[in-house]
């Protein structure tokens, strides 16, 4: 059995129906959908931070967790035995990919030096054990917003002592992730924003976190790591506002900051829903601008309104989101799906942890089978292609190739009644379609 008490989970297929055991019924890693391998267009990675450090509490409750590497007490010993649980877990699971913070895996010392020994010991393990089993980093990242140094910030921090702090915890994340073959490097701005406008410089903070992410590109080059940097935008929790807001402000920062060659986005459904957008919305913006990075795989509750974190099995918004990955060919240039999910406070037994993944799995996996069909279907590329085909010639032709003017669509416009005006506008019965899928 191993570490967890539990069988490597195994693809059943859905002729027996609901399994009791752990199974999966529609992910089935090798299967081809348009033509890559379901595994490929997936590529799913377990959050460390979530799995195996998340002990189930919330505002008004301890923790839950039953986990079995709690019986070691001293911290060091901890960390290094998660390794052990961790690897198990991806391998029973088939994930291929994890993803940390530098805080999840090692305990911090009194001083940058004595957490950065710290994390060399964990690190060393964690690198045997991906030659061990071929599981990969699909991200690393830092924790700038955990430790109390960093109440107002890290690279946007009023006080220049926690800057410099943040820059060298940086600068060993990322030899970390150039060890580790990390294929990306998320930055989420956790603290990166305000609670209070009188108080707050905010040009100079966002010139700040600018200037960061310039030196953390260049030492990237420098030691020849070359991981896809990522933000991930935020709007709010933990500070009132935070300065990625959403992919529409990400992706202005980068363009008035010189940072669209460095910075791709990794995008996650809660996130969207808090800046009051759906996930599919904060997609499409950055496919459309050429910033699609990675995606982090959770979802919230429409009846509550911070960061829930839940493991996505709305059906409806997997099938959003692997319709808008079959339309780019892939989750960015090196991306993958991160289960930045933790189970609910009541599903507290380890086994929980396998479940939910594999619903997650499951939800993922049904989401590109039905976006893969709709997209072969042709329905909609039709439905879209005639609903903007005053564009291909005639008057649209002029708009879209630059030729039209103020006057020329007056002229063109000036005598239409307004029933032709009404007639051009076309019935998208859009819904009725929604239904059906
Ligand atoms: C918290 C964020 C983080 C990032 C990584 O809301 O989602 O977990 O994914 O720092």
């Amino acid at each position: 059995m191993g570490l967890w008490d539990v069988d490597k989970i195994e693809y059943v297929g859905r002729t027996k129906g609901p399994q009791e055991g752990l199974a999966f019924h529609y992910y089935d890693a090798d299967r081809v959908v348009a033509g890559k391998k379901m595994k490929d267009w997936l590529r799913f990675g377990v959050a460390w931070w979530h799995t195996f450090n998340q002990e189930l509490v919330d505002p008004f409750g301890t923790g839950t967790a039953h986990r079995p590497y709690y019986k070691y007490s001293d911290p060091m010993d901890q960390a290094l035995a998660k390794v052990d649980y961790a690897f198990e877990l991806f391998t029973k699971l088939g994930v291929e990919y994890f993803c940390f913070h530098d805080r999840d895996i090692a305990p911090e010392g009194d001083t940058l030096r004595e957490t950065n020994a710290n994390l060399d010991k964990v690190v060393d393990k964690i690198e045997e054990n991906m030659k061990a089993t071929g599981v990969k980093l699909l991200w690393n990242t830092s924790s700038l917003f955990t430790n109390p140094r960093f109440v107002s910030g890290a690279a946007t921090s009023p006080f220049a002592d926690i800057y410099a702090y943040a820059a060298g915890q940086l600068k060993k994340s990322l030899e970390i992730g150039k060890r580790l073959g990390a294929e990306n490097y998320v930055f989420w701005g956790g603290r990166e924003g305000y609670e209070n406008l009188w108080n707050t410089e905010m040009k100079r903070e966002t010139d700040h976190i600018a200037k960061f992410f310039h030196m953390c590109a260049d030492y990237a080059k420098e030691i020849g790591f070359d991981a896809q940097f990522l933000i991930e935008p935020k709007p709010k929790e933990p500070t009132l506002h935070q300065y990625d807001f959403d992919a529409a402000t990400a992706i202005e920062f980068l363009r008035s900051h010189d940072l669209t060659d460095v910075f791709k986005l990794n995008l996650e459904g809660n996130h969207a829903n808090l800046a009051g957008h759906t996930y599919q919305h904060e997609i499409r913006v950055a496919r459309e601008n050429g910033f699609l990075g990675s995606l982090d795989a959770n979802q919230g509750d429409k009846l509550i309104g911070w960061d829930m974190d839940e493991f996505p099995t709305d059906l409806y918004e997997t099938v959003a989101v692997m319709w808008e990955v079959l339309q780019a060919g892939s989750i960015g240039p090196h991306g993958g799906l991160n289960f930045d999910a933790k189970p609910r406070r009541t599903s507290f037994y380890a086994e929980d942890l396998f479940r939910s993944h594999v619903a997650g799995m499951d939800s993922y996996a049904a989401g590109l089978l039905v976006a893969d069909k709709m997209n072969r279907d042709g329905f909609i590329q039709d439905l879209m292609a005639e609903r903007y085909s005053s564009y291909d010639s005639g008057i649209g032709a002029t708009i879209e190739n630059g030729t039209a003017t103020l006057a020329s669509l007056e002229e063109y416009a000036i005598d239409k009644p307004q029933s032709e005006l009404i007639a051009a506008t076309k019935s998208d019965h859009l819904e009725s379609v929604k239904a059906t899928i």
